[in-house]
């Protein structure tokens, strides 16, 4: 089975309500700018471009038990709505973030237009705090908590979070590069059974082996659609400063360039999100520099290799 395809649906989405630094609504502009959207073209994509999506101000959105619920809840709907369309028509998805509640738009949209979906979440964070056990109340640290369905106990009613249907399991999840947890999210990655390879796993296995589990664990037959969330803080602040929760000891660019390259390889992922790049974040350097690795992250999860990639029509020049 193939689920990726030549046609690439690009939405940017500049979203940063479920946080509270500002900038991080910056980040597709700054990759529109870097030539993202040319490269995958280069690269023999026709990619279909769904443009930014414009959140409508909220002008009174007081916390609730959430840091600004409407705007969250509105937004994250809109990302849905447009996700399951990019989804429906055939596309492979990319949503350039924001802030990573977006995703709980695009997992849920992209669990509307197709079944069986399994989730790899490549992160620094476990984004799975419920309402309750949050310490900040900002929805980008509690994606996962909405849309899984052994959760759903413990998710209180929040103004305009009611459109939301929990639609993954926690055995449909995947963990890669976790290493700042509170202790609610331990909790539920535990009782729930979640597959979780923190960085300290992948000190002691390497990550070859890491992502070769990972992948068993949600796709074990290789047949089905995968859905790839790949926060830049993921990856060492040294090659990816410029984003809002930066955590030491990450993942190294070779590491995150094979999770990408071996994820792309098994043709099965079906939209990809690349959130947290906050362009204004640090020095003129810092922000150059995260743009560039999540450029490249984004190219090697659409098949671009380091090893370079085979051009069938490539002719050897002969001399005159
Ligand atoms: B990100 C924290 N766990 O809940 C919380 O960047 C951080 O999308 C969440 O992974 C980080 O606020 C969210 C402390
Ligand atoms: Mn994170
Ligand atoms: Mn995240
Ligand atoms: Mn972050």
């Amino acid at each position: 089975t193939k689920y990726s395809s030549k046609d690439i649906g690009f939405l940017g989405v500049p979203f940063a309500a479920g946080q509270s630094r500002g900038g991080v609504e910056h980040g597709p502009a700054a990759l529109r700018d870097a030539g993202i959207v040319q490269k995958l073209g280069y690269m023999g994509f026709n990619v279909h471009d769904y443009g930014d999506l414009k959140f409508d101000h909220i002008f009174h959105d007081p916390p609730d038990i959430v840091k600004n619920p409407r705007s969250v809840g509105q937004g994250a709907y809109q990302v849905s709505e447009a996700v399951k369309d990019i989804i429906s028509a055939g596309h492979c998805g990319l949503t350039i973030g924001g802030d990573h509640s977006l995703s709980i738009g695009t997992v849920h949209g992209h669990c509307q237009a197709e079944e069986n979906v399994c989730l790899i979440w490549v992160d620094a964070h476990a984004d799975i705090n419920t309402p309750l056990t949050s310490a900040t109340g900002n929805v980008h640290g509690m994606c996962l908590s909405f849309v899984v369905h052994e959760l759903q106990e413990y998710i209180p009613d929040i103004v305009d979070f009611d459109w939301i249907q929990p639609c993954i399991s926690a055995k449909d999840i995947a963990y890669i590069g976790l290493r700042d947890l509170d202790p609610g999210e331990r909790h539920i990655i535990e009782k729930l059974g979640i597959s979780c390879y923190t960085t300290h796993e992948i000190d002691h296995f390497g990550i070859e082996y890491v992502l070769k589990k990972s992948i068993e664990a949600v796709n074990p037959n290789m047949d089905r659609p995968m859905h790839l969330s790949y926060d830049i803080d993921s990856l060492d602040p040294a090659i990816s400063p410029s984003t809002g929760t930066p955590v030491p000891g990450g993942l190294t660019i070779r590491e995150g360039m094979y999770i990408a390259e071996e994820l792309a390889q098994t043709g099965l992922l079906h939209h990809i999100d690349l959130v947290e790049v906050n362009p204004l974040i640090g020095t003129k350097r810092d922000q150059n520099l995260t743009i560039f690795t999540a450029s490249e992250i984004i190219q090697a999860c659409f098949g671009k290799r380091r090893r370079g990639n085979v051009d069938p029509n490539y002719k050897l020049p002969i001399p005159e």
